[in-house]
């Protein structure tokens, strides 16, 4: 008999999945389910549902094919490597804690970010975390002015403390049956709502030998932790960023919504949006249509996406 499961957690040579009866199993991977045109070095991630054969006399399932995706997030292997390796697959939302203090999460960070969940096809979450922080003046304006930039953009924005429970119970509410990658700098608090959105779970925080580690080398792996309400969280330890995209210089202002909506009244169609006369962003820049931080995050990643042997990862999506 053949049974489906969702893999919760990647221990390295082997997986955990989880069936719809909850019960959990140790499986390992039979065959090779290469994505086409992409090199990985995993065949299976965390999200990913698959099909196990019959436990052998150990208990051990063999993994005998994986679904379709709906989309995964990917990294590169290490620095040097041209291997991508799958951080997690089938999300519903891809969560960015971030905090405007202790520490700040650039701008740039942020749209980054949301360009890449854009490019990926995964709708985006941004969580302001530490807002008890909040106390020197302007502060809260500061908060107000950040939550309507993005959501003038058209991005769901919540604020909320972990340490005093502020706004948790709307970001449950939020996350409830969805599956969500979350994503942030190290010292922002991931872990830290992790455990008050996952009661009993009690993960350490604070751990500083994690926050030193760039996420290229370590062999720290995602898991998934079940939301009591029905959904799941996907913690990828080590794991600063949101994956890689590699964005190909036509298209970087496809991800920026409101640059991307712009570019219609722009002279000419080949807009680049940073010289050309009769460029309509430039204009809503000018104008502060268009948020100044927002476009310089444009232009950095344009100018990345520029650079010679940039399109190196683009083959499998
Ligand atoms: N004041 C305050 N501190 C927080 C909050 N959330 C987390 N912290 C603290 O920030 C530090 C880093 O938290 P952690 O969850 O380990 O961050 P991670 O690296 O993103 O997983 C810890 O000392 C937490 O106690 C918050 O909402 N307010
Ligand atoms: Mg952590
Ligand atoms: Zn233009």
């Amino acid at each position: 008999m053949k049974t489906t499961a969702i893999i919760i957690r990647n221990t390295g040579s082997s997986y955990v999945a989880r069936d719809a009866s909850g019960a959990e199993t140790r499986c390992l991977v039979k065959g090779n389910f290469r994505i086409k045109g992409l090199r990985t070095t995993n065949p299976v991630a965390v999200g990913d549902h698959v099909d196990l054969g019959e436990p052998g006399p150990d208990g051990v399932c063999y993994i005998t094919g994986v679904l379709p995706r709906r989309n995964y997030i990917i990294r590169r292997a290490s620095n040097l490597s041209k291997a991508a390796h799958i951080i997690a697959a089938n999300i519903d939302c891809a969560v960015l804690v971030a905090t405007l203090a202790h520490p700040t999460t650039s701008f740039t960070f942020i749209d980054r970010f949301l360009a890449t969940a854009e490019a990926y096809n995964v709708p985006a979450l941004l969580v302001f975390n530490k807002i008890d922080l909040l106390t020197d003046e302007g502060d809260d304006e500061l908060l107000d002015a950040v939550e309507y930039l993005y959501r003038s953009i058209g991005y769901h924005v919540i604020g909320v403390s972990a340490a005093t429970g502020r706004n948790i119970d709307s970001l449950a509410a939020y996350l409830k049956d969805k599956v969500a990658l979350f994503s942030g700098n190290s010292g922002v608090g991931k872990t830290t709502l992790i455990n008050a959105l996952v009661p009993g779970l009690d993960l350490r925080t604070g751990d500083l030998s994690a926050s030193h580690d760039t996420g290229m080398h370590t062999t720290t792996f995602s898991e998934m932790y079940d939301l009591p309400g029905g959904g799941g969280i996907i913690d990828t330890p080590g794991i600063r960023g949101f994956g890689v995209f590699d964005f190909k210089r036509e298209e970087v202002s496809h991800y920026f919504p409101e640059i991307f909506k712009l570019s219609k009244n722009c002279r000419f169609d080949n807009c680049t949006h940073t010289h050309e006369p009769g460029c309509a962003v430039r204009e809503a820049v000018e104008e502060h249509r268009v948020s100044e931080s927002r476009y310089s995050s444009y232009l950095s990643i344009l100018e990345e996406a520029s650079a010679p042997g940039a399109d190196k990862y683009r083959a499998g999506y």
